[in-house]
């Protein structure tokens, strides 16, 4: 983590010789509180980890030393406690709303109708229905506004605060008791102990506890290594974590919360809007959503719905649908409840991300390198928006541990852009003929022997490039967009080359022909011209494509640029040895060796200097010291659509500079290239004082070398 001056500031300006612990102790946690409300709710990290570290073991150490002065919403006092017997009851003194669902556009012209008539507008017109989502004509004055948001796929929650103070927190149960597990929510940090700023003498919140999908499959991770039971998806992983009776087991896993919903309230007046009551939250210090808007009729739920739905899988939490509530809290009175759910509401759900199926077969696939992955032949299924019919198994011991045998039904996940997986067996289910799966001994592909090394996950053909599947997808790894950029080069076409034996090596690429390749099966004559332009235009790639390209074991885009950075040449990379190689910034002994293994080949040097021979020449520059890295410790968000650049080009042409691309703005972003239709990123840059600028702004610092950004 990099050095950041915030935290330092603020120590230096702790009470000058603080002999008073009290004071201390009491400094130290508003600090931490504040640290904790930057990071959950604002996304905003001020300080590096470590420093934060650094004053709640200083915090920790007074307590321990003053127990006097320890208090129930200390920063140090989220850690489990000792396991309970059970869950005590906990009656709601409001009900926790259900919601109802709707699936279709239907069913949110109706729900918007019925709200507008339950209000007393006039009804939406019928034309303004589905067929013509887009006119503007409900956006008028007699659309009924909703605050529209995002349905969290996880456990809802009420959190009683009094005085600021947290002090129970309960599960919905039946919406009217639920189980008191105050002692396991106390342990989740986005959950502030105690409120910022004026709070009422009783607020209770609701919203969901979740969890993020990087911390899911982190935890399964850790669950697998250390051969616990792991799960099926982040809302199994949440609602297992809460119900856990010994709270030190909550305290490990990395749960997140939203809030969405207000119980009683004591000591303050009801908001007049959802979305003013939100805002409300968020400055209590409360985590709430910014993936959120205020729209107006049916069309604006529609549009909500579908701007969400085409980015749901780069949300980096599970979301079920979207809800939409009608934003005067007056008007959800007048309108009420049927059963146990508000007539104000609607859930709009989007195609499931898990289905069952029944697994047909397991085949292995050959990857690049060698390694052979189980995949899982499907019966057709539609989930997360796609039919799928493959899924992978990811190895063998995977295989093993969720116990799939051929003929099972299962359970299939596809969610966020990963492929599907198939997440759990429905062991009930399985048929008396189920086969378990046995691992081929040798390549399906081209017989080679397949072994596992020791302490390996992964089993590997062994062939190399005599492997035509290995040979297939180093020749797709190499002409790929990112790599050498070979237009028009697919799954398709080199199949066909590599089985007719055309192509055994990328350098034979060089030497294809117009006839040869439109002799190709559904090859026509233009096709057949474009690629062989496709093919000539690749042959002065930037050495960091071209290093890339080779598809060296753990060289990425990243490492490949760092050692083109490093070294300048081809010739300089290919004759570094080991310790050379673990100069290079990022480049560990693993990688270095992998680097060192793959130009000690002799069949890859011979494939490198056939490219060479054939016309292919990667540019040279000088090596990384002396060359001038303009934008060097310059951080930068893109967003929205530029005039000129692609965001794949505005990245390579600012990190070429030197410069940082990071996908999300927080305060230690130096710059916001913004382009049309920038959204949030833009908003948070203004929020937060970063200096925004367009892509002529940027081209004149890639140009001119890095000036001071605005204080903003
Ligand atoms: C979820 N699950 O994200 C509600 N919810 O409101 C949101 N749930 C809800 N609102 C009233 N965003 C009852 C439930």
């Amino acid at each position: 983590m990099t050095g950041n001056t915030r935290g330092a500031q603020a120590q230096s300006s702790a009470p000058v010789g603080a002999s008073d612990a009290a004071t201390r102790v009491q400094w130290l946690r508003d600090e931490l509180d504040r640290y904790s409300y930057e990071y959950y709710v604002l996304d905003a990290p001020t300080v590096p980890d470590a420093e934060y570290d650094a004053l709640f073991s200083e915090l920790q150490a007074l307590e321990t030393e003053h127990p006097e002065l320890l208090t129930d919403d200390s920063p140090t006092q989220r850690v489990g406690g000792a396991p309970l017997a059970a869950f005590d009851a906990v009656r709601h003194r409001m009900p926790m709303l259900s919601l109802n669902n709707g699936f279709e556009d239907d069913d949110v012209v109706n729900f918007d109708r019925r709200c507008a008539q339950g209000l007393g507008r006039p009804a939406p017109a019928a034309e303004e229905a589905p067929q013509d989502l887009f006119s503007q004509a409900d956006a008028s004055a007699g659309a009924v506004e909703y605050a529209a948001e995002l349905k969290f796929d996880g456990l809802a929650m009420s959190l009683r605060y009094e005085h600021g103070k947290l002090v129970q927190a309960a599960t919905r149960g039946d919406g009217e008791t639920g189980e008191d597990v105050t002692v396991n929510v106390r342990t989740i940090k986005a959950i502030p102990l105690k409120l910022r700023g004026q709070a009422p003498e009783v607020l209770e919140v609701r919203g969901e506890v979740f969890m993020y999908r990087a911390d899911f499959d982190k935890l399964n991770e850790r669950q697998a290594e250390a051969g616990e039971k792991t799960f099926v998806n982040p809302r199994n992983a949440a609602a297992g974590s809460l119900r856990q009776l010994d709270p030190r087991i909550t305290a490990k896993r990395p749960l997140s919360f939203f809030a969405y919903g207000l119980g009683e309230l004591q000591g303050a007046d009801r908001p007049v809007t959802h979305s003013v009551m939100l805002d409300g939250f968020a400055q209590l210090g409360l985590p709430v959503c910014t993936e959120r808007k205020v729209v107006k009729g049916v069309q604006g739920l529609l549009g909500f719905y579908r701007e969400i739905g085409a980015r749901r899988d780069q949300l980096p939490y599970d979301i079920d649908g979207v809800v939409y509530k009608v934003n005067a809290l007056a008007e959800q009175e007048q309108l009420g409840f049927v059963s146990r759910a508000p007539r104000f509401a609607l859930a709009h759900k989007f195609p499931a991300q898990e289905m069952t199926t029944v697994v047909e077969d397991i085949e292995v696939q050959v990857g690049r390198t060698g390694a052979i992955t189980p995949v899982a032949r499907l019966a057709p299924v539609f989930v997360g928006g796609v039919t799928v019919t493959n899924a992978t198994l990811h190895n063998e011991d995977e295989i093993r541990r969720k116990d799939v045998h051929i003929g099972d039904t299962v359970i299939v996940r596809r969610a966020g852009d990963v492929i599907p997986e198939v997440a759990a067996v429905v062991l009930e289910r399985r048929p008396a003929d189920a086969r378990a799966f046995v691992m081929p001994t040798a390549c399906p592909v081209c017989g080679s022997h397949i072994e596992k090394l020791e302490g390996e996950v992964i089993a590997r053909c062994t062939g190399g490039l005599i492997c035509a599947a290995q040979r297939k997808q180093a020749l797709l790894h190499f002409a790929q967009r990112r790599a050498m950029d070979i237009e028009g080069l697919g799954d398709k076409l080199v199949e066909q080359l590599v089985d007719q034996g055309i192509v055994r090596t990328p350098a034979d690429l060089y030497k294809l022909g117009v006839m040869k390749l439109a002799a190709l099966d559904r090859m026509a004559d233009k096709s057949a011209a474009n690629i062989v332009t496709a093919i000539e235009n690749s042959r002065a790639p930037v050495l960091n494509r071209f290093i890339f390209a080779l598809g060296i074991r753990h060289v990425g885009e990243s490492t490949a640029k760092d050692l083109a950075k490093h070294f300048g040449k081809l010739q300089a990379v290919m004759d570094a040895d080991e310790a050379a190689l673990l100069e290079v910034n990022d480049v560990g002994p693993v990688v270095a060796q992998s680097i060192a293994n793959f130009f000690a080949e002799e069949h890859n040097r011979q494939v490198i200097e056939d490219l060479l021979a054939s016309g292919v020449t990667p540019s040279e520059s000088e090596p990384a010291a002396r060359v001038p890295a303009p934008l060097a410790g310059k951080t930068f968000v893109l967003t929205g659509t530029l005039p000129t650049l692609s965001r794949e080009d505005a990245k390579e042409r600012l990190e070429a500079a030197g410069a940082k691309v990071a996908g999300s703005v927080s305060k230690k972003t130096d710059y916001v290239v913004a382009g049309a239709e920038a959204g949030s990123k833009l908003e948070k840059a203004q929020a937060l004082g970063v200096a925004v600028i367009d892509e002529d702004g940027m081209l004149a610092l890639l140009a001119a070398g890095a000036e001071q950004p605005d204080a903003g």
